[in-house]
């Protein structure tokens, strides 16, 4: 090791206080304030004369030093970080009536009669991040997760070049900045260009390039992508005395070295907004990241204290979004997918387009009817739309560029995966495969939901694990599930050991279950979440509702004869009957519930559940509900009696607001579910 007299450990320890407070400045110049002093090779220069320094004296390296930005070893997962403010979501508006609502609503409530300033600015299609640091030094990063938990991926934010380690100016002890991690389009895509080069799977967009990076496990990989990143508001904060509008605190974390969106603005009222909107709809694909809208923050921050929240989201800011994408093709194909029951549904196989930010070769038809109605052609040219992760679809069709010999798709007359015969439904809307479980296709989606979350919910089995267990022969009726060995799961191509193991696991638990869950997973024809649940609250034990005839199906509240026929038939099938058995032979069981004469105090009361809860899963609050007696159902009508709203809540708070439907919040379920009594 070589030794440094005092007299020169502290020359250097000076030097490189310096050179850290040169770089400090210059990132800030170049990154925040987008005006740099000096050219990249002059920057370049001092960090290498830093490095050489810190090589030579490693005691004076610190971890807020610019050249410590990659150093953590991979980590074997996350750990999960508690985030002392939730991460507040944004309530949607998809038209200018929508933001004319949020701004009356906000006014009404204050009792307003002038208009608000709004703080605007671009949405991101990124990760929402939370970034801490302790006397200006970054100590944590968590991401969002689902509000009230994250992940800890503090070793890969520090890689993104323009977030400070340390923080410039008057830095308060606490600080908590919250923003969005991105990838800029131009990263992207040379990455991508780099990664097909070498054969390497690439993504398909920039957001989900900026996840699958920051989810990392190696900060080293994540270092080598080109992240960046815009702060727009903040969380915990100790300590320094904050400004009075949203615009300044923008203001002062640009100050800290924290990089903010330039195209930040305040604009005054709802025709200020709409303007802002426009003019960045105009410029959205000159911008160098992807948005996918902008938000509005009422600027002032004791109106924004004032007005609070609805569940998760402000009742102060709004994301008004851009159109679904839409982008012309040509509809090479009509290709028919078996479902679960053996429906037919028309795909559209298309020249890929790019639309909506991805690479698009499959939408939807919905079905013939739809195929008639919008006069579909094969060799047509098409309009391909695309909402956020909504499946992309064909809108409509240009006739006049419809070429000579285009054909009208047809329905097959045998099932394209199993070759047995399709049968129009008795009022033809829909056709069928006859193959039922000879299909393979039927066999794979009825697997699939089995295994689906407000179904078994086993964790980990998914889709291609699935056709590969369905092809492999290795599984053909749910019940086969329960006798895989995580050696048998092991052999299969791309699963290691450790995930047969977890798989296992997550088969195991499924075991224990509720009746309702357990008569949705079988997948009978017309029985949904909340037949099944009706179902089991009327029967009490699976038995009981095997040997009913349709009279006394129909006995039960909201089932009708048609859905009373399905249930009947299904226990009628001999198949169905010995697969029940050979289930709860391999151990599914559920706590045996009261049939109806129990305890009902909901009964008669209607709730939908929206956006997402701390305390409970969404699927959880509806079975406890639904235990007390009430209807669970997805959405909201003039019949809803509560709509209870968590995070993120959306559209059905809207729709229920308007319909003058009661809004109840989390704290308000989880009193009726303890008192067992329902408000009012
Ligand atoms: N630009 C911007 N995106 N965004 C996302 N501002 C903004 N604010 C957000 C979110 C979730 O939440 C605020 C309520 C802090």
């Amino acid at each position: 090791m070589t030794r440094h007299s005092g007299d020169e450990s502290s020359k250097a320890a000076a030097e490189i206080e310096t050179l850290r407070r040169d770089i400090r400045h210059h990132n800030h110049r170049y990154y925040v304030l987008d005006d740099p002093e000096i050219s990249d090779a002059e920057w370049d220069r001092l960090l290498l004369r830093l490095r050489a320094l810190e090589a030579a004296h490693p005691e004076l390296v610190t971890p807020d030093s610019p050249t410590q930005r990659v150093g953590a070893a991979p980590a074997e997962e996350f750990a999960e970080i508690r985030h002392r403010l939730p991460m507040l979501s944004l309530d949607n508006a998809f038209s200018d009536e929508d933001v004319v609502g949020f701004d009356r609503r906000a006014r009404e409530r204050l009792g307003r009669e002038t208009q608000f300033e709004y703080s605007a600015e671009p949405k991101l299609d990124g990760l929402a991040i939370a970034v801490t640091y302790e006397n200006g030094v970054l100590v944590r990063a968590a991401t969002r997760g689902d509000g009230t938990t994250g992940e800890d991926v503090t070793a890969n934010v520090r890689t993104i070049a323009s977030l400070p380690l340390r923080l410039s100016g008057d830095a308060p002890p606490l600080l908590e900045a919250r923003g969005e991690v991105f990838m800029p389009i131009a990263g992207f895509e040379r990455m991508n260009a780099e990664a097909a080069r070498r054969g390497d799977k690439v993504f398909v967009n920039p957001r989900n390039a900026a996840a699958g990076s920051l989810r990392q496990l190696d900060p080293r990989i994540t270092a080598s992508r080109p992240l960046d990143l815009f702060f727009y508001a903040l969380g915990v904060v100790e300590g320094a005395r904050l400004p009075k509008r949203h615009s300044e605190v923008l203001q002062r974390l640009r100050h800290w070295g924290l990089r903010v969106c330039p195209e930040a603005r305040v604009v005054s009222g709802v025709s200020g907004c709409l303007d802002y909107y426009a003019n960045i709809g105009a410029r959205r694909a000159q911008l160098p990241y992807q948005i996918d809208g902008v938000v509005y923050k009422i600027d002032d921050l004791d109106a924004q204290r004032e007005l609070g929240f609805v569940s998760r989201a402000p009742r102060w800011a709004v994301a008004h979004k851009f159109p679904a994408d839409e982008a012309l093709t040509v509809l090479k194909d009509v290709e028919f997918q078996v479902g679960r029951t053996g429906a037919l549904t028309p795909v559209a196989r298309l020249e890929p387009v790019f639309v909506g930010g991805v690479t698009v070769s499959n939408a939807t038809l919905h079905n013939m009817d739809e195929i008639v109605r919008k006069d579909v052609h094969v060799g047509d040219t098409v309009v391909v739309r695309r909402a956020g992760d909504v499946i992309p679809e064909v809108a409509r069709v240009l006739p006049e560029r419809r070429p000579v010999g285009a054909r009208v798709p047809q329905m097959p007359m045998q099932c394209p995966v199993c070759g047995s015969s399709v049968e129009r439904d008795v009022d033809a809307a829909v056709a069928r495969c006859t193959g039922g479980y000879r299909c393979s296709a039927q066999r794979k989606e009825r697997l699939r939901h089995f295994a689906s979350r407000r179904a078994l919910d086993i964790e980990g089995l998914g889709e291609k694990l699935v056709d590969q267990l369905v092809e492999a022969a290795l599984v053909e009726w749910p019940s086969d599930l329960f006798g895989l060995s995580a050696e048998r799961l092991a052999a299969l191509e791309r699963m290691g050991q450790k995930s047969a193991e977890n798989l296992i696991g997550s088969i195991e638990r499924s075991k224990e279950t509720s009746l309702a869950r357990f008569l949705y997973a079988l997948g009978i024809r017309e029985v949904g979440e909340a037949t099944a649940a009706a179902l089991a609250r009327h029967f009490g034990d699976v038995d009981a509702l095997a040997s009913a005839d349709l009279e006394r199906v129909q006995q039960v509240p909201d089932v009708g004869p048609v859905v009373a026929a399905r249930v009947v038939e299904f226990f009628a099938d001999p198949d169905n009957r010995r697969e029940i058995e050979r289930l709860r032979t391999m151990g599914v069981h559920w706590a045996s519930a009261a049939p109806s004469s129990g305890e009902q105090p909901f009964a008669g009361l209607t709730f939908v559940i929206t956006g997402s809860l701390e305390s409970m899963g969404r699927d959880e609050a509806e079975d406890a509900l639904r235990a007390l007696g009430a209807k669970a159902v997805g959405s909201v009508s003039r019949k809803t009696s509560y709509l209870i709203a968590g995070a993120e809540a959306g559209s059905k708070l809207r729709k229920a607001e308007e319909l003058g439907v009661p809004v109840l919040d989390e704290q308000a379920l989880l009193a009726m579910l303890k008192t067992k009594r329902p408000p009012g």
